[in-house]
């Protein structure tokens, strides 16, 4: 890690304040370039049977500068980059950016040694090469680029073996993929399958974010009640996304109202809160985050009583809008929706959902379609008349693109219990009807229905003047009893770079608050700045690993043993200095490569 030393003048203070830059690329990572915007290192473009494959440089599509490759293979000829080269490291990777044009098929593939042997990167193989970070297979998206990671060592290269090239083999006809930043690097990521804790392994939950957005079967965003701690309001969409392969966190400073509160910062937290809880097992996640003053990611778990209240008084909404009738580039796109009827506790998070195959005539709780965890918008504290007005403008674009209606949903994510009224497409004065205004046009509700839980579960509610939205308070979760607030891992960016924090708090967090924390833990270098956090949850014994090592531990007969839920936040603030002199232009963040949970089979 580099460690850079500023003097910032903020309101007429001088300030002395310590930078780590995280994100670097290239720098003292110990790599040779094959090919960024030309061949580099004695490498050259190679194609078998020039006939019938054939490869070029190109402006457009590319992943960074100015050119890629074409490669263009039929028939099972091949072509891609020649290397010809030695790997110059005990345990190389061989990394490229890989781009398959729509409709191609076709092997990525790589040959070495004198007798140019044939390597296939597929199925068979997945353990030893990766895309996006994940276990190497072929079922990636078209018309998009990624980044394949060929683990050199677990191919038996013999030494003095060279590389001789990488690309693609063609299908039966002609398949076409683009290829950018080719390199050798040095492999020093943290790569383990199994808890380095003793026990016999079994996985139970995992997430490697391969998906486009959030799994609404693992996930939800923030926790059953608004309550998180810090000075950041959790804002949704706007902070958190998934993409390669990865979930991101945002902090940022950004006014930001919710309810009656105005915050100075935006962050966000998920949980797998009602979807996924355990008793004991091993913790893991990968992740990277900023060390920057104020920031506060944690990886944490919460225990839950597993008491979520009825749910037949549980009620959603759902609205839909055809596309159809714009002709026009999408420029603008707000939805408006008028409230009916609140009270200062109602709250509502708006949502799209991920199926718009649902018609108001026929959708129940129990066929509606999934929602998207990630929302638009939350709001609460909202009065009878007010109009929600939500800024969709991306997700109309995107769904106006790919020819699909545009769905959502509306949902109490907080369980404040209290119920929210909107007017609906059937609603008797029509100006007080959900409307979506795209570049300034009204375009009218297609669709939309309540949904009601538990013994409603199958009944439709299409044809309703008015969309109803509740959730149920559960007493559920808790550390006092025998609950605990594990803290795996969370950090102060007041700290400086390289360190972690690990400790348990029980007995809520009043008068009778009792807490263990480790101290400082400090991190070893790594290539890439992702490491792993774990912890060991046994019978009255805690273990936290950091990067498959033992860091810290705790027995005592008041280890928590009730079903505990996972959480990944990224707040802003926090104890110990964190919360002051705060850079104006703070903008901090937290990759989360993949959670993993095992239990121990006895
Ligand atoms: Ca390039
Ligand atoms: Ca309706
Ligand atoms: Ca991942």
């Amino acid at each position: 890690m580099k460690l850079t030393l500023k003097i910032r003048r903020i309101k007429g203070k001088f300030l002395l304040s310590f930078y780590i830059l995280l994100v670097l690329p290239h720098i003292s990572i110990a790599e040779t370039v094959l090919f960024d915007d030309y061949p580099q290192n004695g490498t050259s473009l190679w194609s078998t049977s020039s006939s019938e494959s054939s490869l070029t440089q190109i402006d457009e599509p590319v992943a960074d500068g100015d050119k890629a490759i074409v490669m263009s293979a039929h028939h099972w000829t091949q072509s891609g980059l020649r290397i010809a080269q030695v790997p110059p490291y005990e345990d190389t990777i061989l990394e490229a950016k890989i781009y398959r044009k729509s409709g191609s098929k076709g092997t990525l593939m790589f040959r070495r040694g004198e007798n140019s042997l044939k390597i296939n990167l597929d199925d068979s193989n997945s353990e030893f090469w990766t895309i996006n970070g994940e276990p190497g297979h072929n079922d990636y998206s078209d018309d998009t680029w990624h980044t394949i990671q060929i683990h050199l060592k677990h191919f038996n290269l013999n030494e003095g073996e060279n590389v001789l090239a990488v690309g693609i083999q063609g299908p039966y006809g002609t398949g076409i993929f683009y290829m950018d930043s080719v390199y050798f690097k040095e492999n020093k990521s943290i790569v383990t399958t199994n808890p380095p804790a003793p026990g016999n392994w079994v996985l139970t939950f995992e997430d490697d974010f391969n998906q486009n957005t959030l799994n609404p079967d693992k996930w939800k965003v923030g926790k059953q009640y608004l309550g998180m701690s810090g000075i950041a309001a959790n804002a949704g969409s706007e902070n958190i996304s998934v993409e390669n392969g990865m979930l991101m966190f945002k902090a940022e400073r950004e006014l930001f109202s919710q309810g009656d509160k105005t915050h100075h910062y935006k962050g966000a937290e998920i949980s797998t809160f009602g979807q996924f809880r355990q008793q004991y097992g091993y913790f893991e996640a990968k992740i990277k985050y900023d060390s920057i003053h104020g920031t506060w990611p944690a990886f944490w778990l919460l225990a839950d009583k597993g008491i979520y209240g009825s749910d037949t008084y549980r009620r959603q909404a759902l609205l839909k809008f055809s596309l159809d009738d714009i002709t026009d580039t999408v420029d603008s796109a707000l939805l408006k929706l008028k409230v009916s009827k609140a009270t200062n506790k109602s709250s509502v998070a708006v949502h799209k959902t991920l199926s718009s195959d649902w018609s108001q005539s026929t959708v129940t709780w129990d066929t509606k379609p999934k929602i998207d965890p990630i929302w638009f918008t939350h709001r609460y504290g909202v009065s009878s008349g007010d109009i929600i007005k939500v800024d969709v403008t991306d997700y109309i674009q995107k769904q106006k693109n790919a020819g699909s209606d545009a769905s959502f949903a509306l949902v109490d994510n907080y369980m404040r219990k209290q119920l929210l009224e909107i007017f609906s497409n059937e609603a008797k004065n029509s100006a007080d009807r959900p409307v979506l205004v795209v570049n300034d046009t009204n375009i009218g509700i297609t669709d939309d229905a309540t949904v009601r839980g538990g013994e409603y579960a199958k009944e439709n509610y299409g044809e309703v003047p008015i969309l109803l939205v509740k959730d149920v308070w559960g007493d559920t979760s808790t550390t006092f009893g025998r609950g605990m607030e594990f803290d795996i891992m969370e950090y102060l960016g007041v700290w400086g770079g390289g360190v972690s924090w690990a400790a348990l708090h029980w007995d809520g967090y009043g008068s009778k608050h009792a807490s263990v924390e480790s101290d400082k833990l400090y991190l070893n270098e790594t290539e890439d700045y992702f490491h792993l956090f774990g912890m060991h949850w046994a019978p009255n014994y805690v273990g936290m690993y950091i990067d498959g090592e033992k860091v810290w531990e705790h027995e005592s007969e008041r280890i928590g043993s009730l079903p505990s839920y996972v959480i990944l936040s990224l707040q802003v603030g926090g104890w110990d200095g964190n919360t002051r002199n705060i850079d104006d232009d703070f903008v901090a963040t937290m990759l989360v490569d993949y959670v993993k949970v095992w239990k121990n089979q006895e």
